[in-house]
């Protein structure tokens, strides 16, 4: 197999295409050699006492594991010097991450979910790290919170690392979206995938079924459609997986097909579902949707939401296109 690196890929991708100057190269491979570190950290376990909790709670009320804080960490570290920055937001930070004025300031903007899912640290269940790359407002180099305040349609790069029974890079810079799995022992990413395309129609979905009673009648019946299997309206059998883990469900649907669903719900209308929409619905979304799949909240395309606030949270229903199409008709025609 001719083996084409991380750079490589990323180098051809700008004689190609002119989507990625040097300084957004620069910000890719960073944040991917950043990606490489948790990946290290996540795979040392109880061995390198990284699990459990922080015993701090971030912004969103959520208790912090280690591996939040550490990945954190690294993620801000590695991405703070290179002048490839304006400023950087985090799921684990309140307020947005200035680039210290020791350093040079350059034109992106980066935010991330370090680790996502992370109920299955402790577990030894696929985790991941999300991130949405934004351009800083014209001329603006220390940007306000309200510089990051864009649609998901301004993102010029969005990706996920997947630590799994293989660590992986999905990455897209609106040409397609291509795969890179870790070589541990030479320390590099290979690309093992190209123009990955999400099938139209399919036959699973993902949810957490627990959430049942607390659904709006459009996903509860779109939900019972599909249980209903063979015999009713859907006319087929579904299969269902939840692994608790964004990037493990989407990374599964990228490569076979689905629909993943986090709806709100009727309990808090002030907390519409539970996934933030600018680093973990808008990076997605952009993925999902550059392979051929579609992402909204239900009613509206995900990436064309103004966002109101840094860490508002989304209503997500993405993957396989005629899935999202169906569930989005039923919200709209009730
Ligand atoms: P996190 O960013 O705090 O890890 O939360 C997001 C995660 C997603 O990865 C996953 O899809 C969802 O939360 C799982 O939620 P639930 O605990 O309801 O199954
Ligand atoms: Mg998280």
């Amino acid at each position: 197999m001719k083996r084409v690196s991380l750079t490589q890929h990323l180098v051809e991708e700008q004689r190609l295409h002119n989507t990625i100057p040097a300084e957004l190269r620069l910000l890719i491979e960073v944040v991917a050699r950043a990606c490489k570190r948790i990946s290290y950290e996540v795979s040392k376990g109880a061995l390198g006492d990284i699990l459990g909790s922080a015993d701090t709670e971030n912004i969103q009320g959520e208790v912090q594991k280690k591996l939040d804080v550490i990945s954190n960490e690294i993620l801000l570290e590695a991405n703070e010097w290179g002048g490839h920055l304006a400023a950087m937001a985090s799921e684990e930070m309140e307020s947005i991450h200035p680039i210290p004025n020791r350093y040079p300031k350059g034109e992106y903007m980066l935010l991330f979910d370090p680790l996502d899912g992370s109920s299955n640290i402790d577990v030894n269940v696929s985790i991941g790290t999300i991130f949405s790359v934004l351009k800083a407002p014209e001329g603006m180099d220390e940007p306000t919170e309200g510089a990051f305040l864009q649609p998901g349609t301004a993102q010029v790069a969005a990706g996920y690392a997947v630590y799994g029974p293989q660590t992986m890079l999905v990455l897209t810079t609106g040409d397609g979206v291509h795969c890179f799995t870790l070589d541990r022992e030479m320390g590099s990413w290979v690309l093992t995938q190209s123009n990955m395309q999400i099938p139209a129609s399919t036959k699973e979905f993902a949810i957490n079924m627990s959430n049942k009673r607390h659904w709006h009648p459009p996903v509860q019946r779109y939900v019972d459609e599909m249980l209903a299997g063979k015999t009713g309206a859907r006319g087929k059998d579904f299969n269902m997986r939840w692994i608790a883990s964004m990037v493990a469900d989407v990374h599964r649907i990228l490569n076979r097909g689905g629909v993943f669903m986090y709806p709100a719900d009727m309990r808090d209308p002030a907390q519409p579902g539970k996934l933030r929409l600018m680093y973990e619905a808008n990076p997605m979304a952009m993925i999902v949707e550059q392979a051929g799949g579609a992402a909204t909240d239900g009613v509206n395309r995900i990436m064309e939401i103004a966002p109101a606030k840094l860490h508002q949270r989304v209503p997500v229903f993405l993957g396989s296109k005629e899935e999202v199409e169906l569930v989005t008709r039923y919200h709209t025609e009730q």
